[in-house]
């Protein structure tokens, strides 16, 4: 073919396909039902048989290969110790990053490191993750979460998407109201949910819980330069049980709301004592107010922390009436009103910031209990919002409306923050717990969509045995009417989650070269052995397909010190390292040298090799670990 006529036939194609594709986006744009049909071609799928709704709800949760989704959303792991990655809107699990269990997928819980992150204990129970945030928006940096068990929080680094730092925080025990952050990540706060006497260890018998016992509420420091937690201060509260929590934010930043059950200071049968009372509390706590109490002296040092008691500092603790042990209670985007759940009340309370302070400028109080003004619940309380049965937990779309899940009635009931009425009601499958909106936590939810994380499963997807998955629901907001894209099975327990646009959060592609970092090797001829009395240390280097030194011998007791470093800087070339029979196992990801430690316990000979399947020739990626018996 003549070079001329090539040249304007690839042209002509060219222009074409521009045409076309600048078509299908004015399309889009001005018929947005028709955004998800563009991949398509332009064309509205409709399909034989399938209802209509069903190809659009397909059409909005298929990511094509090529495509990434638009959110991250973190699922709490609860008791599998675990943080769950999940993209939406297609809802795949991407990422299970271990917090407070060790998890062998990745060496966690083997490597120096996360074994001393991990410390004496072996799980924990994550419920409430909680994203860094800046002027009351996610900022991609940190994901900090709770452990209920043991008293713990972590924090991920979102470059990383690794554990980096697990915290102990003293004098609290079951931190279930927890962790929620402050709008420019100055703290975040836990609650205790059990009463007990402190610090830990102490003893007293139960009869005395409402003498002997406290709870506790916990401000950790977070640093803004690296994220690093430290605790900041405590707050001594009554016996108690804290259940959710939330910080203020714009109108009433500078406060917590936190709910709380059991102001019965029952101590047996709680399912039945717990709910004596018609009215608990919404316990709001000027924080400013008490981390100045903080910086001017006025606490006492308890198990090594700050602790302060807020009757030395009158103003900083007030009790809103709420309807029978709420549950979670949530601001809204603006921080003008602060709703309790009511559990087993049928209604959600909405309480307004402005009128709280009126009353506490004018001293508008109805009581007092354990030394706390109790503000005026007739004049702070601006609806009881008929939502339905056993309401949970509160979210917003940014548009007005706020999202409540109904544990008993099964269903997710939308309502207005402006006439506090319900205009949709959707059921989800089955018994919601929390609920997830886009960006919902922040000063400017997205919409768009929303995850309900519920406790039960059923018959949802195929059976499984006598207990089921748990399950998690997609539902679209764009629309009037809530309507259920999708349904993923989850692992226990979907607590709370979290929701991040996508591009707020950048990730290292490897890990940065550093010689400077002890054990670092990044070249065969440094790479060695070393021996100090019965101290060994491996500098070993790893990379497509070979360890250097690929055999490595010791003696019968020797104390090992191994340093591997992945040599591969090349995004997602990560090389495991397992021993065989000597239950040691981890990983280096691109770049990265790790650290583990132990005692060659066992003579004789034992293989290893590298777990991730990183080459043509991974499987060629072995050596052997030599240990010669004692006396030979
Ligand atoms: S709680 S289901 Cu652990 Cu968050 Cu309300
Ligand atoms: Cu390295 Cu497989």
């Amino acid at each position: 073919m003549e070079k001329g006529l090539f040249k304007k036939i690839v042209l002509s194609l060219a222009g074409l396909l521009v045409g076309l594709v600048i078509a299908v986006y004015l399309s889009a744009q001005l018929n947005p039902e028709a955004e998800a049909a563009a991949a398509f071609g332009g064309k509205n799928i409709s399909v034989d048989g399938v209802p209509d709704d069903v190809v659009q709800a397909a059409l909005k949760t298929y990511v094509p290969p090529g495509q990434l989704d638009e959110y991250y959303m973190f699922a709490s792991g609860g008791h599998s110790g675990n943080v769950f990655v999940y993209g939406v809107p297609s809802m795949r699990r991407i990422r299970t990053i271990p917090v407070f269990t060790p998890e062998s997928a990745v060496g966690y819980g083997w490597t120096t490191e996360s074994k001393e992150m991990l410390g004496e204990w072996s799980w924990g129970d994550v419920h409430h993750p909680a994203l860094s945030e800046t002027k009351g928006d996610y900022d991609g940096r940190w994901l900090f979460v709770n452990d209920n068990a043991n008293s713990r929080a972590a924090r991920i680094d979102l470059d990383s998407f690794r554990t980096s730092q697990i915290l102990d925080i003293p004098n609290i025990y079951g931190p279930h109201s927890a962790v929620f952050m402050t709008p420019n990540s100055e703290y975040f706060m836990l609650g205790s949910r059990f009463a007990g006497p402190i610090p830990y260890g102490t003893y007293s018998p139960i009869e005395n819980l409402s003498k002997d016992y406290n709870c506790v509420l916990a401000a950790v420091a977070i640093d803004p330069n690296n994220g690093e937690m430290s605790v900041g201060w405590e707050v001594l509260m009554p016996p108690w049980s804290f259940d959710l929590s939330d910080a203020g934010k714009l109108d009433s930043e500078g406060w917590a709301f936190l709910t709380t059950y059991n102001t019965e200071e029952a101590y047996e049968l709680l399912e039945v004592n717990a709910s004596q009372r018609e009215m608990d509390y919404v316990v709001a706590l000027n924080w400013k107010m008490l981390e100045q109490a903080a910086n001017e002296g006025k606490y006492k040092i308890v198990d090594g922390v700050k602790m302060i008691d807020p009757l030395d500092v009158p103003g900083s603790v007030y009790l809103v009436p709420a309807m029978k042990s709420p549950h979670g209670v949530d601001v809204t985007p603006d921080g003008k009103y602060f709703i309790a759940n009511g559990k087993v009340a049928p209604v959600a309370t909405v309480f307004s910031f402005e009128k709280f302070k009126e009353c506490i400028d004018n001293k508008d109080f109805q009581g007092e209990e354990r030394g706390f003004p109790v503000v005026n619940y007739e004049k702070v309380r601006v609806a009881e919002v008929p939502v339905g049965l056993g309401p949970l937990h509160t979210q917003f779309d940014g548009n007005g409306y706020a999202y409540t899940t109904l544990f008993i009635d099964s269903t997710i009931a939308k309502w207005s923050l402006d006439t506090f009425e319900v205009v949709d009601v959707t059921p989800v499958h089955y018994c919601p717990g929390h609920l997830c909106a886009a960006e919902g936590d922040t000063v400017s939810p997205d919409g768009k969509y929303l995850v309900s994380l519920n406790k039960l499963a059923k018959d949802k997807f195929l059976s499984v045995g006598p207990s089921h998955p748990e399950s998690a629901q997609l539902i679209d907001l764009t629309t009037d009417k809530m309507k259920i894209l999708m349904d993923v099975p989850t692992d226990p327990e979907p607590h709370f989650a979290q929701m991040i646009k996508a591009d707020k959060i950048t990730t290292w592609e490897v890990f940065e070269k550093d010689p400077s970092q002890p054990g670092a090797v990044y070249e065969k001829e440094n790479a060695r052995i070393e021996r100090d009395g019965n101290n060994v240390t491996v500098y070993q280097m790893g990379f497509r397909s070979r360890y250097y030194p690929d055999h490595v011998e010791v003696n019968e007791g020797d104390h090992v010190t191994w340093y591997l470093t992945n040599t591969d800087f090349d995004e997602d070339i990560t090389h495991g390292f397992g021993i065989c029979l000597y239950d040691l196992n981890a990983e280096a990801q691109p770049g990265e040298t790790i650290k583990f430690e132990f005692v060659a316990d066992k003579a004789g000979v034992y293989p290893f090799y590298c777990t991730n399947f990183c080459s043509a020739l991974h499987q060629e990626m072995q050596g052997w670990f030599i240990v010669k018996p004692k006396g030979l």
